[in-house]
């Protein structure tokens, strides 16, 4: 058997019931056989893949915390720090009751490639809790934020961890966050990213997942002779990298149809209202029955859907596995061209197989949705000089990350053979960075 076998196999056996785990690892090292075998003699005997699927360490704490009838309530935190080899580690904190080790591990696996790609010096982390913020007033979610953090503290730092958004973590959780950490540590540092413009935020964060996606997406047409003015959207989600990605994809001239939530999805045949989109997800916080109440040209259907819209292009920016085989049988019959993973992981193995193979363009999660971990990079420097920047010069560095990222995956794609296989590309130009100062650093 191979190396890259060996270790997926031993992956699966020491981390038993965590399967996105396993996928996310699966999906990785199968793509890094031409660089593994390459250099297998040297891999092996320094365990290079052993190591990078281990984590430094994972934090598991309890977090109590009192509802607004006087109950005591009880959730569970993770911290998963994964490998900080070119920098202090880095990655959201998602809250969520689906949220477990595996799904935790995943991510922060994810990250360590995804936060490569970016060229900046981040590391690779991730964290959270099974909380789930929604229902609950600004009150219990405080309460909640800061006894996550009356345990997070110890463990994270300006120049050792710094965590930010991500599912159920936006503007309102991380200022609580950052509000605790600096009441416990009496440090004002750039801790956490994601941050309130008043306090240390950057301009373009909360667009810059969005915004990225289409700025990789439209790279990845043009050098394909493609482009998006005029084409038709699917995307899924209704959060913070589906809203912004859409109000980019209509300033490049796309139109934009859908969106979703966990209950059920809006088509829109004249376009999203994006400005409607906002009001009823990011003020009202309520479902999107209530867009469907306000805009006469929309259908609210329940349950999963989006992806038997006829469409050009397919953005999935909700969650892991939200894309599967007969979604995207059903895309490529109705001549979906595209398909860029604003979320991480939304599509299954089976699932990118099939459009690979089909000829869709496919640009993975961890190159596609770098842009908000490298605006938080962004953020971090900001902070470390104690300047802030214009919206204008963070977008256009923004603009020139995601540029970039896109060619780097396409040389490394060439460069082994697998030229327009982009996960192939995404994973062997995120690998070789960490790799190269893992092995320069020793046995660690
Ligand atoms: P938000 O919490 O802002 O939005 C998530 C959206 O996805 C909501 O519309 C939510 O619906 C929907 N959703 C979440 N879980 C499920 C589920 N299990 N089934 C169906 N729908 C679901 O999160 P973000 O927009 O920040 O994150 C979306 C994805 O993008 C995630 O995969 C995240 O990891 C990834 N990502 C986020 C980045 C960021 O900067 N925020 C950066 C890079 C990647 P509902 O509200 O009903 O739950
Ligand atoms: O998945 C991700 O890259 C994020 N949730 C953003 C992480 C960050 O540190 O900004």
């Amino acid at each position: 058997m191979g190396y890259v076998d060996e270790v997926i196999e031993r992956v699966i056996a020491k981390n038993p019931g965590e399967p996105e785990f396993h996928q996310a690892v699966k999906e990785v090292l199968e793509s890094l056989r031409p660089v593994v075998e390459a250099n297998e003699a040297l891999y092996r005997r320094e365990a290079l893949l052993e190591r990078i699927t281990e984590p430094d360490r994972q934090i598991k704490f309890r977090v109590p915390w009192v509802d607004d009838k006087g109950q005591v309530q009880v959730n569970t935190g993770y911290r998963v720090q994964f490998n900080n080899a070119i920098g202090p580690y880095k990655g959201g904190l998602r809250l969520h009751p689906s949220v477990n080790v595996g799904i935790i591990k995943f991510l922060g696996f994810e990250q360590i490639f995804k936060n490569s790609l970016t060229s900046l010096p981040i590391g690779g982390g991730k964290g959270g809790s099974d909380f789930d913020p929604k229902g609950k007033s600004d009150r219990e979610v405080m309460a909640f934020c800061q006894s996550f953090m009356n345990e997070l503290y110890k463990y994270i730092g300006a120049d050792e961890d710094v965590p930010a958004g991500d599912i159920g973590t936006g503007a309102r959780e991380i200022g609580y966050m950052f509000g605790q950490y600096k009441k416990i540590r009496g440090v004002y540092e750039g801790v956490l990213t994601g941050k309130g413009l008043s306090y240390g935020g950057s301009l373009a964060r909360t667009e810059a997942t969005g915004y990225g996606l289409l700025y990789l997406t439209e790279e990845m047409l043009k050098c394909n002779g493609k482009d998006i003015a005029g084409k038709t959207i699917a995307v899924s989600g209704a959060g913070n990298v589906a809203i912004y990605a859409i109000q980019k994809a209509q300033q490049l001239g796309g139109k934009p149809v859908t969106c979703s939530d966990s209950t059920g999805w809006i088509y829109d045949p004249e376009g999203i209202d994006v400005a409607l989109l906002k009001e009823v997800k990011e003020v009202k916080r309520a479902r999107l029955t209530e867009y469907a109440a306000a805009r006469p040209s929309a259908v609210y259907h329940e349950g999963k859907g989006v992806w038997t819209v006829k469409c050009d292009i397919a953005l999935p920016c909700a969650t892991q596995n939200e894309l599967d085989l007969d979604d995207a049988k059903a895309l490529v019959a109705n001549g979906c061209f595209a398909v860029a993973e604003g979320a991480n992981m939304p599509t299954t193995l089976e699932a990118t197989k099939y459009l690979q193979e089909n000829k869709v363009l496919f640009a993975p999660g961890k190159a596609a949705n770098a842009g908000g971990v490298a605006t938080s990079a962004l953020e971090m420097s900001q902070n470390s000089e104690r300047l802030s920047w214009s919206f204008e010069e963070v977008d256009a560095k923004l603009k020139g990350i995601m540029v970039n990222i896109f060619h780097n995956l396409d040389d490394a794609a060439k460069k082994y053979g697998h030229e327009g296989d982009y996960v192939v590309g995404a994973n062997i130009a995120g690998f070789e960075k960490v790799a190269t100062a893992m092995l320069a650093q020793g046995v660690c």
